[in-house]
């Protein structure tokens, strides 16, 4: 059974409409040619039920498990996770870049701490720089269990960019797994025999169900993804105002100060008049520095507890928690 180098899907060249189709001869199925030559994407609907079977399975193996977290994405929890598998897990923090420098490394490990998740060690990595690339093999080495190692993770959480830079760096394969903005690009494990006595096995990410990629078209998609370094943006706000965030979201609030983290390529702005809400969600923060998550979109950073709406599509998520920026106790 061949399978595509790109994704892992099972190469077929019966249909044009399922996954792993392929024209002629070779190793790289038709959707993976074209996001790999054209950035041309195409969105693949998956469900969970597809993915969770794999984490059982890696839990039958017992080897080490990277666990790689969007660091602009964090999850609300790892339940999903952590309630399929009992491997040791290494954990991978990525997209280092995307945060702004003024954060410290030691705030977001101890954010992290929030999990109650157990982990017999912990990293923050930039695929985009190549941001601590060497002591992630090292780590890598030390705990794992035997030559396989599994990359697990959410979808578009950075698991195969990660591979692709270990790849380039420590190794001579001409192998180049496919990533891009769009959920579910990874459709089936892929094995990476990255050295002699380790090989690493990319999965498809689990799906987190309210993430607002999977509403918007790919043009909004790319401009929600940060490319750089976030620039916050802060607001203070006495009466009640509307912040506008691009068409698809917008806020209001009255007499706090905010912070929006963001992606810098939607246009952001204040207005002073009502706006017609569609589907308001009411949001009660009821303590000071606390993070309004959009999934996908970023965060807005509330100083002062008080209620605040959100006119956003109900089918979203949106969570809060204590802020990521600022103090940890
Ligand atoms: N800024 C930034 N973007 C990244 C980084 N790693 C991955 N990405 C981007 O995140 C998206 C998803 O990456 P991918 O590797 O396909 O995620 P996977 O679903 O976990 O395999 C792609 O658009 C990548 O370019 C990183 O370190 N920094
Ligand atoms: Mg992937």
């Amino acid at each position: 059974m061949n399978k595509c180098i790109g994704c892992g899907a099972v190469l077929q060249s019966n249909d044009v409409s399922k996954e792993g189709y392929i024209k002629n001869n070779g190793n790289l199925c038709e959707r993976c040619f074209r996001i790999k030559h054209y950035n041309e994407y195409k969105q693949v609907s998956k469900t969970n039920e597809v993915f969770i079977p794999i984490l059982k399975d890696i839990n039958n193996t017992k080897d080490l498990v990277v666990l790689v977290l969007d660091l602009f994405n964090l999850p609300e929890n790892l339940d999903i996770i952590t309630n399929n598998i009992n491997n040791e897990i290494l954990l991978v923090l990525t997209k280092r870049d995307i945060l702004p420098k003024s954060i410290y490394d030691e705030n977001i490990f101890k954010y992290i701490d929030n999990y109650k998740l157990n982990y017999v060690d912990k990293i923050i990595i930039s695929s985009l720089k190549n941001y601590n690339f060497d002591l992630l093999l090292e780590k890598i080495n030390k705990y794992k269990k035997s030559k396989n190692v599994y990359v697990v993770g959410f979808t578009n959480a950075g698991k195969s960019t990660m591979i692709n830079h270990l790849i380039k760096n420590y190794s001579n394969l001409d192998l180049e797994i496919t990533t891009s903005i769009l959920t579910s690009t990874t459709l089936n494990t892929i094995e990476v025999p990255l050295l002699d006595d380790l090989i690493l096995l990319d999965t498809p990410g689990i799906l987190e169900s309210g993430n607002i990629i999977d509403y918007l078209d790919n043009s909004l998609i790319k401009k929600i993804i940060p490319k750089k370094e976030i620039k916050p943006i802060t607001y203070q706000i006495k009466n009640k105002q509307t912040i506008l965030i691009d068409n698809i979201c917008n806020l209001e609030v009255s007499n706090t100060n905010l912070t929006i983290y963001m992606s810098n390529s939607l246009n952001i702005k204040r207005v002073y008049k009502e706006i017609k809400k569609e589907n308001k969600r009411k949001i009660v923060i009821d303590k000071k520095n606390t993070d309004v998550v959009i999934l996908g979109l970023g965060f807005i950073r509330i100083m002062k507890p008080g209620t605040i709406y959100l006119d956003i599509d109900e089918k979203i998520k949106v969570f809060t928690r204590k802020s990521l920026i600022g103090k940890q106790n």
